[in-house]
């Protein structure tokens, strides 16, 4: 984190509780954590512990017998560390992940790490893309299809702007391999029903099929290619914490086709490992060099 950015008011704390990891600056982060480079997170936590473990294999990181093991309390969010990787889930939606976002950023300050990247791993419902694509986001858009953030603090609405870094993002695409991935703008919104346009939640929508329709057309002229919950607290709160960031997602249908799910769940697996391993190719890559070059 840049440290202008950093909270003063944290140094008043004789102990900082990271309530929702369970962890604490009375322990020693420094020991669990220093090392971290990259620190992963998507919304589940069996996803979470699926990249931990793939992490492993794909790094050649050794792994307790049973496999990765959570650090901290997981009743909230689920984290792994596996060598330079910390796999974490956030849960669904912008509220959550804030809160992950916040305790994230302090453990790897109270940890040490340096130059810490965060990357989302995440799922989303395509705009025009053939599921399973895996869309690297050059940007977080919000409800409303603007670059921006906004957020409620002491009664006030604040606008933050939601950039992402291109260079991190075509680096990463640039890691693909055999997977299809492609650049794109991430729409993330506060629902996934009503705030995505769709006609398959509970209450009757006061928009029609062809208003939703000509939104999601709209969308995707204006280079939206996926849409989530996510991308805008996500890319605000890096953006002004100065941490590289970026979001990598994978589609698991076509909105412009349909709003339901409709996947097996081995084709959901796939689609999930589409984005999980375009991230770690990503990541050995940068490993690599820094061995090459050490
Ligand atoms: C993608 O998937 C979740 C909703 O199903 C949400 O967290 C998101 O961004
Ligand atoms: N996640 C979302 O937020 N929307 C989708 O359509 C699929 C996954």
């Amino acid at each position: 984190m840049k440290s202008e950015a950093r909270n003063p008011h944290l140094d008043e704390l004789d102990i900082d509780f990271l309530y929702h990891l369970g962890l604490n600056t009375g322990m020693d982060l420094k020991n669990m954590f220093s090392g971290v480079k990259y620190v992963c997170m998507g919304g589940s936590a069996d996803r979470a512990e699926a990249l931990a473990q793939k992490a492993a294999e794909e790094l050649g990181v050794a792994v307790p017998e049973g496999g990765v093991q959570t650090i901290g309390k997981t009743e909230r969010f689920s984290l792994y560390r596996v060598g330079p990787v910390i796999s974490c889930s956030h849960g669904m939606g912008m509220p959550s992940m804030s809160i992950l976002l916040h305790e994230m950023a302090k453990l790897m300050d109270y940890a040490g790490c340096q130059d810490v990247q965060f990357i989302r791993v995440g799922t989303s419902g395509g705009v025009g893309v053939e599921p399973g694509t895996v869309i690297v986001a050059e940007e977080g858009l919000n409800g409303k299809l603007q670059l921006a953030f906004e957020q409620v603090e002491l009664g006030e609405t604040y606008s933050y702007q939601t950039r992402l870094d291109r260079q991190l993002a075509q680096d990463i695409l640039a890691a693909r391999g055999d997977i299809r991935a492609q650049l794109g703008k991430t729409m993330g919104t506060d629902d996934f029903y009503e705030g995505q346009g769709r006609l398959d939640g509970a209450l009757k929508p006061r928009y029609t099929e062809a208003q939703r329709m000509a939104f999601l057309r709209r969308a995707n002229e204006a280079g939206v290619r996926n849409i989530e919950m996510e991308a805008p607290a996500f890319a605000a709160f890096c953006l002004r914490a100065g941490i590289p960031a970026a979001i990598v997602c994978t589609t698991l249908l076509n909105r412009l086709e349909g709003d339901q799910v409709r996947s097996t769940p081995e084709q959901l697996a796939q689609f999930s490992d589409n984005a999980q391993r375009v991230v770690l190719r990503y990541i050995r890559g940068q490993l690599g060099k820094a061995v090459a070059g050490a």
